[in-house]
């Protein structure tokens, strides 16, 4: 299947290399990494809702601060490869129909909830992050690791293994950071541009979540609300959102961890658990995601939202 992804990058004339929705580490590290491969056939959409929410932070990865958004997209690529991207339903509407009308398309991913929704599916459900299914992948095709590369695959696992602490971190992965660290970059400077890099407001926006934290079920369930209130109060972006639940799961005797978020219709979700299944809930909601971390999307307001979502983790715990 490498050969097969190497022939249709190449056949390709157009390529489209797409992020999920509130794009993280991993998913523009790849894009990063891809794009820093394939050349100048090869755009990077980020998928953002409008210019506000663009994500600052990763800007430093090459690439991704000339990349696309959807007010700028044309419509002539014969290859779009997807990185990160769980489901069909990380897609956005307007990204969707020109994902289905495409001549080819490929899904890189590492989470075990990926189904296979495009043409050709390269997915190693359990690997750390997709930064390392696509090292292997480079390496599995002699591809040179160049320093642009080592960046954004290092920026990558480094983020989505939460700084290797996560239990999906193995010997291999530390082997991949070892030889990426061998290619030239500097990665304490990687480090500190992914973590003491913030906006102000996200701090303060994130010290009021954490101070507006319930508990219940004897401190095992710990949960905050993102209300349309608290997120006007900082004119959070998206990316202020991301952190908050590892830091309520970090409590100890908290076996689960929520945040809720107020969106239009409905309310989003995320979840981060110790030692129960976090995908066994979020698929209950129709999400999904690893066995710590995973998310998910309920279709009621935010406190009813809360009420569903508590039913079901205390029928776990
Ligand atoms: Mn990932």
């Amino acid at each position: 299947m490498e050969r097969e992804i190497l022939n249709l990058i190449n056949d390709s004339l157009n390529v489209l290399i797409i992020t999920h929705v509130n794009p993280d580490g991993d998913t523009l590290g790849c894009a990063s990494a891809l794009k820093s491969f394939i050349g100048d056939k090869a755009d990077i959409l980020i998928q953002i809702k409008d210019n506000f929410n663009f994500p600052t932070t990763y800007n430093f990865l090459p690439h991704i601060n000339t990349s696309k958004n959807l007010s700028n997209l044309e419509d002539k690529y014969d290859l779009i490869i997807a990185v990160d991207i769980a489901s069909f339903d990380r897609i956005i509407d307007n990204a969707k129909n020109i994902f289905s009308k495409a001549q080819n398309t490929i899904s890189i991913d590492h989470h075990k909830t990926n189904k296979g929704y495009a043409k050709l599916n390269y997915i190693k459900g359990g690997i750390s992050s997709t930064g390392e299914v696509l090292y292997d992948l480079f390496k599995a095709l002699n591809i040179e690791i160049t320093k642009d590369i080592a960046i954004g695959l290092y920026a990558a696992i480094l983020t989505d293994t939460g700084c290797f602490k996560y239990e999906s971190t193995t010997a291999h992965t530390f082997k991949i950071a070892n030889e990426l660290a061998q290619c030239g970059i500097n990665t304490s400077e990687i480090a500190d541009l992914c973590y003491t890099n913030k906006p102000k407001n996200l701090i303060l926006f994130q010290s009021e979540l954490i101070s507006n934290a319930k508990f219940c079920l004897n401190d095992k369930i710990a949960y905050t609300l993102i209300t349309k209130e608290i997120l006007e109060k900082y004119r959070a972006k998206d990316e202020y959102t991301e952190g908050i639940c590892e830091t309520l799961r970090s409590i100890a005797g908290v076996e689960a961890a929520f945040v809720l978020k107020e969106m239009e219709n409905d309310t989003k979700v995320s979840i981060r658990t110790k030692e129960i299944d976090a995908t066994k809930i979020a698929q209950k909601f129709n999400g999904g995601g690893h066995k710590r971390a995973a998310g998910c999307t309920i279709k009621s307001k935010i406190n009813q939202a809360l009420e569903k979502l508590l039913q079901e983790a205390k029928t776990l715990l």
